[in-house]
């Protein structure tokens, strides 16, 4: 009988760690070493509010938590940039528990794994005969990190537990828990508390640590809070947190393990599997390797779409563990911070960054997950309205932010004049892809209606009638002067977003006409005298210029105000300005384009994916392939996060965002299936769940590049129009 129940608790850990059905492809990361290097190596779990990083230690495990709240500083209407306490502030380090195990001796047989469809991270090694067995995972529904330690011998587990706070607050043990609270200088509290259930053997305090004895296996509990409440008028603060982790630690003991578990795996696979694509077929041989010996030979040019997948659904897996409505949106780093300095105080930067985070939520079947950057908007908008006013005047109608935003409404660095013209794509987009009209109604239209009356009394009207954006900056780029296009695509795009919202609502007929007279009189693209795009009014783009923005090309994508069908002459302009981008151009116009002549500051976690997603939208599959395939030679490290230098998620995000663009596009009043795959996916694949605007889901299959079966579903039945193979076709969507 114990022998059974032994063999039942062992069954149990394994059984969690064999992948749940995903186009029956074993989408995991795994290695065969633990993890050194937190940045590079760690596997991270989140459940959108806390975080924790797995580093899959044999006699020592540590475990470093987050929680996307714990933010130093205070509001800051002036853009003091730094990240003192009473400054902009930064996003902290909130601590971390060891668990130091006696004497487990030489191991073999070591793995650790992180499944990207149940977000079961597992470890697992053998030792004198004994088998050890690690299962963690980030419960949402029940708001706990989860932590399982278990062996095939009873009795084999002994060690101690400490735990530490990051902000100085000292650890306690009280009975079988460990919990420290505290409070920082900004009058943030903080608390967290971890609590072991044992099986056989005994767990005793000893000082400021819990020792466990000869336990068969144990669960560690863990929840970590702020008083942190996104509400201006509450002065950003709310409940106390230790009261609120003793109730959802009382309420998940009340749950066996084995009901926890599944009411994560039902909650999180349900998000991770809504959409998947297959673009082919890695070699068997090539699979059985770990993942950062794969990245290393795909790195050096061998051919491993699943590993392609493998970053299209991880970037999911990342913004479904970092985003989830009820908390904040996914920051530089997602939510996995080990400083308390982290580089750009891991804020929400909004002159490409916080956008790319965002955007395969719609497009891959996340729409929930898009939720927290549109509450961040909505809570963030008064302190905006009033950092605004004190910038550019009293009476200065709506509102924009600076390139640095933090929880607390702060505005840091240098204003980003059109920041909330970006800001406003997102809120319409959400609309666009869902169709939930009381949203629009609601949320959405105000909104829209605010920024534009902003851009109502900022632009500037030129003796020729022309309306150009005053005083633009194209980001990074500069220098500071009017009509920048990168200002005069976004505000094109808001205006364009704000008539099919008001249009949809039927509502302020006469706003409307004001607002499409402003769109008809906006200073239009120009194409210069090497027949690139301008980056600005002055023909002064340098054709060897490499820096990672492309601002101007803001209208190929996410925009959409330039297309291949639409404006083919300024989409021609547009492949020139892109290939000039990568090295193929001016002196360069000889070199031919591969994934090594994007080179110097071109080569960013973020630059490659927002090229990915324009090349798709240029029609160019190869071009946009070879960025998938830069990305991942020159900026991801070995656990798949996507590096800068240094590692910042964005990457991660937007490559999710942008392989779909590939595969699918509904931004030019059709629905265009595989617009842009590279001859390397042609042979057959086929994707499923990917989300077009108007509410529609749909999948498709290919073979030899061709489309052999698709199948478009809506809510409601909805007449569609579709490119498939070449060949524009009207049909009726399917109900479901
Ligand atoms: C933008 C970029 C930088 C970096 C920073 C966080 O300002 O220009 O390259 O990604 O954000």
């Amino acid at each position: 009988m114990k022998i059974l129940k032994q063999a039942f608790t062992i069954a149990l850990l394994f059984a969690t760690s064999v992948s749940y059905a995903d186009n029956g492809k074993d989408l995991r990361l795994w290695y065969k070493q633990p993890a050194r290097l937190w940045h590079a190596e760690g596997l991270p779990l989140g459940n959108g509010r806390m975080g924790a990083m797995m580093m899959g230690g044999i006699n020592t495990d540590t475990i470093q938590f987050n929680e996307i709240s714990l933010w130093s500083g205070d509001n800051n209407w002036d853009g003091d940039y730094e990240t003192g306490d009473r400054g902009f502030g930064s996003y902290r380090d909130f601590g971390r528990f060891v668990v130091d195990f006696n004497n487990i001796g030489t191991v073999h047989a070591y793995t650790r794994s992180l499944n990207l469809t149940t977000g079961v991270q597992n470890t697992s090694f053998e030792s004198n005969g004994i088998k050890f067995i690690r299962e963690s995972f980030a419960s949402n529904p029940d708001q706990m990190l989860v932590f399982r330690f278990a062996a095939s011998k009873k009795g084999a587990l002994s060690g101690k537990i400490s735990m530490t706070s990051a902000q100085g607050a000292i650890s306690k043990a009280n009975g079988k828990t460990l919990s420290f609270l505290g409070e920082m200088p900004n009058k943030l509290k903080y608390a967290s508390k971890l609590l072991i259930v044992n099986e056989g053997g005994s767990v005793r305090m000893e000082g400021n640590t819990l020792v466990f004895d000869k336990c068969n296996s144990f669960i560690v509990y863990l929840d970590a809070r702020t008083n942190y409440k996104p509400d201006y008028n509450s002065g950003w603060r709310g409940d106390d947190p230790m009261p609120v982790i003793e109730k959802e630690q009382a309420a998940v003991l009340k749950l066996d393990y084995k009901n926890l578990l599944n009411r994560h795996i039902k909650d999180i696979s349900r998000l991770n599997a809504a959409a998947t694509i297959d673009v082919g077929k890695t070699l068997d041989a090539v699979l059985a390797q770990p993942i950062d010996v794969r990245l290393k030979q795909y790195a050096a040019g061998s051919n491993d779409p699943d590993l392609e997948e493998t970053i299209f659904q991880y970037g999911r897996y990342l913004l479904v563990s970092s985003s989830r409505p009820g908390s904040l949106p996914a920051n530089l780093q997602g939510l996995w911070n080990n400083s308390n300095n982290p580089p750009w105080a891991s804020d929400y930067h909004n002159n490409i960054n916080v956008q790319m985070n965002y955007w395969a939520a719609e497009s891959t079947n996340l729409s929930e997950c898009h939720v927290p950057l549109i509450d961040f908007i909505i809570a963030a908008q008064e302190p905006c309205r009033i950092a605004t006013r004190k910038a550019f005047g009293q009476n200065t109608r709506g509102w924009t932010a600076r390139t640095s935003q933090s929880i607390y409404g702060g505005n840091g660095w240098e204003w980003n004049i059109p920041a909330s013209a970006w800001y406003a794509q997102h809120v319409y987009e959400h609309w666009a892809f869902t169709q939930d009209k009381n949203y629009l109604q609601q949320k959405a239209y105000p909104i829209l209606k605010e920024i534009c009356n902003y851009w109502e009394d900022r632009l500037k009207k030129m003796p020729d009638g022309t309306l150009l954006v005053p005083n633009g900056w194209s980001p990074e780029h500069g220098p500071r002067e009017d009509g920048v296009m990168h200002d005069q695509q976004l505000v094109w795009d808001l205006f364009q977003n704000y008539l099919e919202a008001a249009g949809a609502l039927g509502v302020d007929a006469d706003y409307q006409g004001k607002v499409k007279d402003m769109l008809i009189h906006l200073g239009p693209n120009k194409i210069g005298r090497w027949g690139q795009l301008q980056e600005w009014q002055t023909d002064r783009d340098d054709p060897d210029d490499q820096h990672r923005h492309t601002s101007h090309l803001f209208a190929v994508y996410p925009g959409h105000q330039i297309s291949p069908t639409t404006t083919p002459e300024l989409a021609k302009a547009a492949i020139i300005s892109l290939r000039s981008r990568s090295g193929n151009y001016g002196k360069n116009i000889n070199t031919p384009f591969t994934v090594e002549s994007t080179i110097g500051d071109s080569r960013r976690s973020w630059s490659w994916p927002w090229r990915c997603g324009m090349w798709a939208r240029l029609g160019d599959g190869d071009k946009a392939g070879m960025m998938i395939r830069g990305l991942l030679k020159y900026n991801t490290l070995p656990n798949l996060f996507t590096t800068h230098p240094p590692f910042q998620l964005d990457g991660n995000f937007g490559i999710s965002g942008t392989i779909p663009e590939m595969l699918l596009q509904s931004h030019a009043g059709e629905i265009s299936l595989l617009p842009a795959i590279p001859k390397s996916w042609e042979a057959k694949g086929s994707f499923k769940g990917l989300k077009a605007r108007g509410g529609f889901t749909v999948e498709c299959s290919w073979e030899n590049g061709k489309v052999i079966s698709y199948k478009i579903t809506s809510k409601e039945q909805k007449k569609i129009k579709v490119r498939v193979n070449g060949e524009v076709k009207e049909t009726l969507s399917v109900v479901i």
